[in-house]
């Protein structure tokens, strides 16, 4: 293994840093105890846990109106893979990477899942991109993909996704994402019945293309960009192609893709209560799909989020496993240190969810009783797990302070001396 950082880097901040978090970790530990929570199975839990970061995360993202890149940023996906093992050195909850095809094309993918693994990394699930055109591309899709209203067009859409499959054997992923940005910007535009009937019978030509342990994950967006109508636009179309193409095709849930103020943790439940919950891209949002920092908006949604998760856990319907990925897009920040912060926002909602009384909430539930049913939420939710998640990435090798090690590595100073300079241009959809 040939990780970025420098081991004694890591080791010289650790012990620097341990006699504190000591400190921290066993006064959390007391005050867990007197509730009857013994804090080591909470960390063993965490230990445990991951999230995939998301290839083109690992750059800057944009908005329409401008992309500001640093120096040092990743080009490519040798670059990003750089990138993704310097978040997982530091955080150790972040071995998986979820790529984007063509952007994160090569020629040989058994020498890229070498590549990978030789810096700790293995492949995650695999997004295809039919929302934008490629240069020398036979068909453009201004009409959509999966449900263009032209034969040809649907045609080029399935088979990428097919070859997308193909890549991802390669690689080891065992997830095919597939959101489009299919739908119309007028009333009148496209028959919103007809290109359903387009999207399910082209999605079911990708689906009969997946290997026999492999699901499709369909994620819905309401808007953006198609603002009228956009073909899977809610939880409830994902559901209904869910259902209809079979036991291997799930459903992801972006946080950014409802429309404001939206449930989502209900959402998470009714997926969950159909076995149908295939997986996350975790990000905030403000506004729609605003891809900011996962927990930096709402972390107490991300909290119930989760919280209907372990609940899930503890109820499976079919095959309950989940894949959890990252999908932000980081305008203003360096994106390690986004996804460094956000991969332990995630975290800590997961303990958040893992510390609440299930005993009492549902004690409290049956009996009707409101308000200690929320303070069984409220009592776990306000626990600092900071020291919990701290101590499981020390024991896992990473570092105390992630952040604090990451600057002091120098790394994005250092890949600005090596790296080209990135293109201005539009950012991500
Ligand atoms: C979309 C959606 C997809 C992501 C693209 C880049 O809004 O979130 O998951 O692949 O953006
Ligand atoms: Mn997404
Ligand atoms: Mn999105």
């Amino acid at each position: 293994m040939n990780l970025p950082l420098s081991d004694e880097l890591i080791a010289e901040a650790n012990h620097r840093a341990l006699p504190a978090l000591e400190e921290d970790y066993h006064a959390l530990g007391r005050k867990l105890a007197r509730s009857g929570v013994e804090i080591d199975t909470i960390k063993a839990r965490i230990a445990g846990f991951s999230v995939a970061v998301p290839s083109w995360g690992a750059g800057r993202g944009g908005t329409r109106f401008a992309k500001f890149p640093i120096s040092g940023e990743p080009t490519n996906i040798h670059e990003k893979l750089e990138d993704c093992a310097v978040i997982n050195q530091l955080s150790r909850a972040t071995p998986r990477v979820s790529t984007h095809f063509p952007w994160d094309k090569v020629s040989d993918y058994a020498a890229l899942r070498e590549e990978a693994a030789s810096l700790g990394l293995s492949f995650d699930a695999i997004n295809s991109n039919t929302f934008q055109d490629q240069l020398g591309q036979a068909h453009s899709y201004s009409t959509g993909s999966l449900s263009s209203t032209d034969a040809a067009t649907r045609a080029q859409a399935v088979e990428h996704n097919i070859e997308c499959i193909e890549i991802g054997r390669q690689l080891g992923s065992t997830d095919l994402t597939v959101w489009v940005g299919d739908g119309t910007n007028f009333p009148g535009q496209q028959d919103l019945g007809r290109s359903l009937d387009r999207y399910l019978d082209s999605a079911a030509e990708v689906y009969a293309a997946l290997p026999g342990d492999w699901r499709m994950l369909l994620e819905h967006k309401m808007f953006e960009p198609a603002f009228y109508s956009s073909v899977i636009s809610d939880w409830g179309s994902s559901i209904l192609a869910a259902q209809q193409l079979g036991d291997k095709a799930k459903c992801l849930v972006d946080l950014g893709h409802h429309a404001p103020n939206v449930n989502i943790e209900q959402i998470v439940a009714r997926l969950h209560r159909f076995g149908k919950l295939g997986g996350f891209h975790f990000n905030d949002s403000k506004y729609g799909d605003d891809d900011l920092d996962s927990g930096s908006i709402n972390p107490h949604q991300l909290f119930l989020v989760f919280n209907e998760l372990v609940e899930a856990e503890l109820n499976p319907r079919g095959d309950f496993r989940p894949s959890y990925m990252i999908d932000q897009s980081h305008n203003v920040t360096d994106p390690i240190e986004s996804m460094l912060s956000s991969a332990e926002a995630i975290a800590s909602c997961f303990a958040k969810a893992i510390l609440v009384d299930r005993h009492s909430l549902h004690a409290a539930q049956d009996a009707n009783d409101t308000m200690m049913a929320f303070q069984a939420l409220r009592r776990a939710y306000n626990v600092d797990v900071a020291p919990i998640l701290a101590m499981a990435r020390f024991e896992a090798g990473g570092a105390i302070d992630v952040l604090a090690v990451y600057r002091e590595s120098q790394w994005r100073a250092r890949k600005a001396q090596e790296r080209k300079a990135v293109g201005l241009g539009a950012g991500i959809v």
